[in-house]
């Protein structure tokens, strides 16, 4: 009897163990701010069939969207701490742990998404992504949330006089903040957890995202205009946990990283067709979107690469300006 019941136990131990062939299943959870039909969303289903089906099955990633597993500064943390497994997210909260993703939140550093990506995809880029184990994160790939606009409910904003004394929500970022500063406007930094409740209530007037989430977030129910500015590009980096990344085998790191390049040229796909598809949409559900002369907004915003470039490094400036002069 007594020997029935160890060999049981062996049995059901091996079997747990995975040595019946079977390699244990690898569970890694994601989380996000935005709504389940924004690109960021779109993205992370899209690697986690990827890495389904190129790990035969061992690679389960679940993504969950709306800030249900916290802010992108809670993700952050929550990573380091390795609670959770993987996040995307602006590059602006990162200011509150490393100086080195500060030049992307520069008014107007970028000239369009060609530049922005191909300056993310090659050495600038990857040494930012690769800063982050000094943080315990490891960097994977950029997705991309876009160039922001100014959305608010109380008057058609065309040129940054318009936008004085105006209460404008940003992200937790002091050159976000000291941008609209520079203009005049009342910047006040909060998760985007609490932001569609505060424009609701008129707590706040005004704040700045890129087209799709101004759609899937439904801003157009509590914001009456729409300027494209386009005064920020938010590149959307891809982390995962040291604890986690620790977990894969070789082979499966490897799987990651490949699949997780596949997953940004897609999600940039889908980025590039809600930015044309979205603006209408807009219009349709009665926002009024103005066009602006971005030159006057960046005259106005300047002064902050004077007020930062010391604690960015100048040369980190010039050289995302000299592959810019390259194009
Ligand atoms: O990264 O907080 C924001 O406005 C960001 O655009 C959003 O969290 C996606």
């Amino acid at each position: 009897m007594r020997k029935t019941i160890l060999s049981l136990a062996l049995a059901i131990g091996l079997i747990l163990a995975g040595v019946s062939g079977q390699a244990a299943t690898i569970e890694l959870k994601a989380g996000h701010t935005l709504a389940p039909d924004h690109p960021y969303h779109l993205g992370l289903l899209y690697l986690a069939d990827l890495l389904k089906e190129r790990s035969n099955g061992e690679i389960n990633l679940q993504a969950f969207h709306s800030s249900q597993l916290g802010s992108e500064r809670e993700l952050i943390e929550a990573l380091q701490m390795g609670t959770t497994d993987m996040t995307i997210i602006s590059t602006a909260p990162l200011a509150g742990f490393t100086k080195r993703f500060l030049v992307y939140d520069l008014p107007f550093i970028f000239p369009d998404a060609a530049a922005a990506r191909r300056i993310l995809d090659g050495p600038i880029g990857q040494g930012t992504l690769e800063s982050v184990e000094g943080i315990d994160l490891i960097g994977l790939t950029f997705f991309e949330n876009g160039f922001r606009h100014v959305t608010n409910s109380k008057l058609p904003i065309r040129t940054p006089d318009d936008a004085k004394g105006i209460k404008i929500r940003t992200m937790e970022n002091k050159i976000h903040m000291a941008s609209f500063e520079a203009i005049g406007a009342t910047p006040t930094p909060m998760a985007f957890g609490e932001l569609y409740t505060a424009l609701q209530q008129k707590t706040i007037d005004a704040q700045e995202n890129p087209i799709p989430i101004i759609y899937t977030s439904k801003f157009y129910e509590v914001q009456k205009y729409c300027s494209l500015t386009g005064h920020f590009y938010s590149p959307t980096p891809m982390f995962i946990s040291k604890t986690a990344w620790n977990r894969l085998s070789e082979e499966q790191k490897d799987i990651l990283v490949k699949a997780a390049a596949e997953a940004r040229d897609y999600q940039r796909q889908m980025i590039d067709e809600q930015n044309a598809k979205f603006v209408d949409e807009l219009k349709a559900n009665g926002m009024e979107v103005i066009e602006v002369d971005k030159s006057v907004w960046l005259t106005a915003m300047e002064p902050v690469y004077k007020k930062y470039e010391s604690e960015i490094g100048p040369e980190v400036i010039k050289a995302i300006r000299d592959e810019i002069s390259k194009e």
